[in-house]
């Protein structure tokens, strides 16, 4: 008797640990559903990307022979995975259900139910895409007093062999080369931009369905040009290999004005979806070195990014949830202000993350980090709106990387579980690794007066405001001897102009 295969939109690989299992006479479940499209407002070229790659994907399957009971959007009254599975069942006679473990923990409670819900027995299969499984995550933090990513990522670079010698020590006789990433970048270096893709007929449907079904969801489908096929996605990594990696490690926090890519990837949303394998882009990356195409800074920069990062952000999200969506350290309540949705700010380096995150579904780390991230921690904002708003805007987002990047790094509402301390700076750090402020309203040599730059008051604001949470933090002394040392006539100035600040967080 046949098994019902179900393959979620992140699931999109072919050595998927479910994919393996199949037989000629299994039925493969994939299906285009309302509550996965609008649990958040994905931005349509997310909606888009996902829809299309899943349609390429259940094409590839016919082709090789597979049987795919594939449900488009509108074409069937399914709401949910779950309603999907019940509608397969009732096709064919089923004997057993089998999924590979996803990438949510609400979506993962669906799953958990099915076996009650259908009165057939459920294999959830381990995600061996990733490095590390979740059981060798946990394994590792236990009986550990921090959590830090440093070590993790030592233990990856041993498990996988990654940029390790002979007698096992990291190549280049050093684990991390981070000193050497953080340049500012000249405002005329040659680019070349990443590749971009002819939209098939596939696409051409999915983006007249998205326009036509999500018209209220941020972003545009005119300007959608992302990879939807395994193939045009190795093609992306391989371009970025070849042009923007030596440059990678140098500039990987560098900011400029109407620059959205720089030398990024571009290729965590391609990774995500599956259409992209971590093993085989860390191979790329090491033999670009090993053939001396790039230096050993840009291909430790980027590895280090994948099999430390990447794996241990998911680690941390199973070890921690469902308790950890509910962290908020700081109490940080104030909403949401409205030009997080329309870019429409005096603050240039704002409005530049924003505008490029509406308009491609994309900014680098930095922006997401010491931009959108850091103002959010300075302001107070909602750790729920600011969390939902990153889940919902980013073409790369799904719950187990978006929220301990953004609650945990970000937001530091998880106390220090994921950051040694808060990721805050004055607008002095956005100076020294972009040329915003060059062109921005806002004066940010300023603390006070009209034009001072608002990242600066509320700096300061935010380390008093929670002195009594952070003052005791090893790695903020600093920061508070410096606050001490501006006495207390400069101390009230500052506070008064960050709660003028806040009262006008709208009109900034
Ligand atoms: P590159 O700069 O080219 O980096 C290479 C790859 O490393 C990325 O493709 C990504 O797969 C991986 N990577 C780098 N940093 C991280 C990290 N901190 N966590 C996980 N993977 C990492 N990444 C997501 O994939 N999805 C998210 O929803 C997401 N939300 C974020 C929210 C905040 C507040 C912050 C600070 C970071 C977030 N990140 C997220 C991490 C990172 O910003 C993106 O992975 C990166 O910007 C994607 O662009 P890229 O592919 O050009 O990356
Ligand atoms: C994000 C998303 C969207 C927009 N749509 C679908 C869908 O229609 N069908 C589907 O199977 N998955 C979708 N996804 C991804 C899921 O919401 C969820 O984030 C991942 O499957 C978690 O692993
Ligand atoms: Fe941002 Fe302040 Fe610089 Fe303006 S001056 S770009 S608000 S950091």
């Amino acid at each position: 008797m046949p098994k019902l295969i179900v393959i979620l939109g992140d699931q999109l690989s072919p050595a998927l640990a479910s994919l393996r299992q199949a037989k000629p006479d299994d039925l493969i479940l994939m299906a285009e559903v309302n509550r996965e499209a609008t649990y958040v407002k994905h931005h349509k070229h997310k909606i888009i990307l996902l829809f299309s790659a899943m349609r390429h994907f259940a094409a590839v399957l016919r082709q090789q022979g597979f049987n795919v009971c594939y449900l488009a959007y509108g074409e069937t009254i399914v709401n949910s995975i779950t309603d999907a599975v019940d509608y397969a069942l009732q096709q064919t006679a089923i004997t057993k259900i089998v999924v590979t473990e996803c990438g949510e923990y609400r979506l993962q409670q669906e799953l958990l139910s099915w076996e009650n819900r259908f009165n057939r027995p459920v294999s959830i299969l381990e995600d061996d895409r990733y490095i590390c499984s979740i059981s060798m995550f946990a394994q590792w933090a236990t009986d550990r007093q921090q959590l830090r990513m440093e070590y993790f990522y030592r233990l990856m670079r041993r498990h996988t062999g990654l940029l390790i010698d002979q007698q096992q020590q990291p190549v280049g006789g050093q684990w991390n080369f981070d000193k050497e990433n953080r340049k500012a970048c000249p405002p005329d270096i040659t680019q070349i931009p990443p590749l971009a893709f002819e939209r098939d007929e596939i696409t051409e449907a999915v983006c007249q369905l998205v326009d036509q079904n999500f018209a209220d969801h941020p972003g545009a489908v005119e300007n959608f040009r992302y990879a939807v096929t395994g193939k045009n996605a190795r093609s992306a990594f391989l371009h970025f290999v070849e042009h923007q990696l030596a440059k990678f490690g140098d500039y990987q926090d560098a900011m400029l004005v109407d620059q959205p890519f720089l030398f990024h990837s571009i290729c965590s949303m391609y990774l995500n979806a599956g259409l992209l394998d971590v093993r085989w882009m860390c191979q790329k990356v090491e033999a670009a070195w090993k053939e001396g195409r790039v230096n050993l800074n840009a291909a430790e920069g980027f590895i280090r990014q994948l099999i430390g990062w990447r794996e241990y952000v998911r680690g941390l999200y199973w070890l921690k949830m469902p308790e950890y969506v509910d962290n908020n350290f700081l109490q940080a309540e104030r909403p949401l202000p409205a030009y997080f949705w329309h870019s429409n700010t005096k603050m240039r380096c704002m409005q530049q993350a924003i505008s490029q995150t509406l308009e491609y579904s994309y900014a680098h780390h930095i922006q997401r980090l010491m931009v959108t991230g850091n103002f959010a921690l300075l302001a107070g904002l909602s750790v729920k709106d600011v969390t939902d708003w990153y889940l919902a805007v980013y073409c790369d987002a799904y719950e187990w990387v978006e929220l301990p990047n953004t609650l945990g790094m970000a937001l530091f509402a998880d106390g220090g579980i994921l950051a040694s301390k808060p990721y805050a700076a004055s607008g002095a750090y956005i100076n020294r690794m972009s040329n915003y402020c060059k062109h921005c309203h806002y004066n940010v040599k300023e603390s006070l007066g009209e034009k001072a730059c608002p990242f600066n008051a509320l700096y300061w604001d935010f380390l008093d405001r929670n002195a009594t949470t952070l003052g005791q933090n090893a790695r903020l002394q600093l920061a508070y001897k410096n606050w001490q040392a501006k006495g207390p006539e400069q101390q009230q100035a500052l506070r008064l102009k960050a709660q003028e600040i806040l009262i006008h967080v709208e009109q900034l």
